[in-house]
């Protein structure tokens, strides 16, 4: 039976913005109001997802959220129609209206945890949205994502879809960033990392100062448990709180994992060598490549600059290992020569490939923000929404799509315009058709 590893990347919606809501994220908060490109930021996604579809991977797409967020606003009070909640809310509350135009929803590595069949006792793939509370403008996804998984991966004899945790710090839970996968082979029983910032209960515990620290123990441990891993199968590892302080909001940007590779930074884990000593005991007899990458050789500021650990390594159909990465990591001589070294190193990574994801970059999403990763096999990849399966078709129908509704600018003051959440609107009513998946969205209810 075939088994691999799926990337579903989030498509970027039609109000791509740039608005500094993400306290911590260095990227995010370095490019407020900077003009965007929707089309632009669609593209480069797109063509990402179809150059992995090329290299003969399994490549979805999940659909973006609707923004400006009408109901949320409504629900903070703001009434009458769509266009005087908009002119409302941006006049008497801009931050809170900014918050309900982020374009967060694009970065599918926060959108769910996913654990494969062959970790959880049934046996089947299970599904838990984040619920992303730390920030504001990022807590208003999981139910719409919770809808669209399930609109993706719908079939109870394969997939089982949770509720997010309860909406609450204790329980801060950002998703995929915060989680990676060791196994052999995808399809069967992996080794579950789940890499925290902070203890929610015990605060005697050390945590981040300056940055929040936004993902907890007990939100990992309750995922852990909603997904019927086993102990013997999962590790739970403190995020070093010095790095978050110096900007590594989530740990997909100081360490990624995949099959028998662990890539991370000398600083990303408090306490280091017991986290890798158990990591390699649970993993069994076949040796774990930890690839440490020191601080002389690419210091911390550098990793969050470049993301060089915000790539994917991906196994080819040939069982060669690829690293995709950002261009910014291309442009920076330190990390390129970094790259160019270790392809020629005793490990299974032997390819670089380069993306310009530039757009979602200045926000501080690269190339694994942009993906949820979900290991499967043949029969439960035949069991997936086939329209959401990238093509030749699927590609060229999206790129028309983005063409036709896309603007190729846009500034903070474009979003409170009424026109921009109908054109929105009916592109992401055209794209349910797309991709099949039925009334996700609240103005479709
Ligand atoms: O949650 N940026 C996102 C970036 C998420 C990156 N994801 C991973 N590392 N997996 C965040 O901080 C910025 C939005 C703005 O400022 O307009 C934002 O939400």
């Amino acid at each position: 039976m075939k088994q691999f590893e799926a990337n579903f990347d989030g498509l970027v919606g039609p109000t791509h913005n740039y608005a500094g809501l993400s306290f911590g994220n260095v990227a995010s908060f370095s490019n407020a109001n900077a003009v965007s490109n929707p089309k632009e930021a669609a593209k480069q996604g797109l063509a990402k997802m179809k150059a992995l579809h090329d290299l003969g991977m399994v490549q979805g797409v999940l659909a973006p959220q609707e923004r400006p967020d009408i109901d949320t606003l409504k629900r903070l009070g703001f009434t009458g129609s769509d266009k005087r909640v908009l002119e409302q809310a941006s006049k008497h509350a801009q931050e809170v209206f900014l918050a309900c135009c982020s374009a967060s929803s694009m970065w599918t590595a926060n959108a769910a945890t996913v654990s494969p069949s062959g970790d959880t006792a049934d046996n089947k793939i299970h599904f838990t949205p984040a619920n992303l509370t730390n920030k504001f403008h990022r807590s208003l996804e999981p139910q719409v994502t919770g809808r669209i998984l399930k609109a993706v991966f719908n079939n109870d004899k394969h997939f089982s879809h949770h509720t997010h945790l309860p909406d609450n710090e204790h329980f801060g839970d950002e998703g995929a960033a915060n989680h990676t996968r060791l196994c052999s082979q995808y399809g069967e029983t992996g080794v579950e990392i789940f890499v925290y910032g902070r203890h929610a209960f015990d605060t005697s515990r050390p945590a981040p100062k300056k940055f929040p620290a936004r993902q907890t123990l007990e939100a990992s441990q309750a995922i852990a448990r909603l997904h019927g891993l086993s102990e013997e199968n999962t590790v739970y590892v403190q995020q070093n709180p010095d790095v978050i302080d110096q900007g590594v909001f989530h740990n997909d940007v100081i360490s990624v994992g995949n099959q028998n590779v662990l890539f991370y930074h000398e600083q990303a884990f408090h306490q280091t060598q017991a986290a890798l000593d158990e990591i390699q005991q649970k993993f069994g007899q076949e040796k774990v490549h930890f690839i440490q990458v020191s601080t002389d050789a690419v210091p911390v500021l550098d990793a969050v600059k470049t993301y060089l650990f915000n790539t994917q390594i991906i196994t080819l159909p040939s069982g060669e290992m690829a690293i995709i990465a950002p261009t910014n990591c291309e442009e920076n001589s330190a990390v390129s020569s970094y790259l160019a070294d270790l392809v020629t190193q005793n490990t299974p990574i032997k390819q670089v490939h380069y993306f310009d994801v530039k757009q979602s970059m200045k926000n501080g999403g690269g190339p694994a923000c942009l993906r949820l990763r979900v290991a499967m096999t043949e029969t439960e990849l035949a069991a997936v929404n086939q329209n959401t399966i990238m093509s030749e078709s699927v590609f060229s129908r999206l790129n028309q799509w983005v063409d036709t509704h896309y603007r190729d600018q846009l500034s903070i003051d474009d979003l409170r315009d009424p026109s921009l959440l109908y054109e929105s609107r009916s592109a992401l009513d055209e794209l349910t058709q797309i991709l099949a998946i039925g009334s996700v969205y609240p103005f479709q209810q």
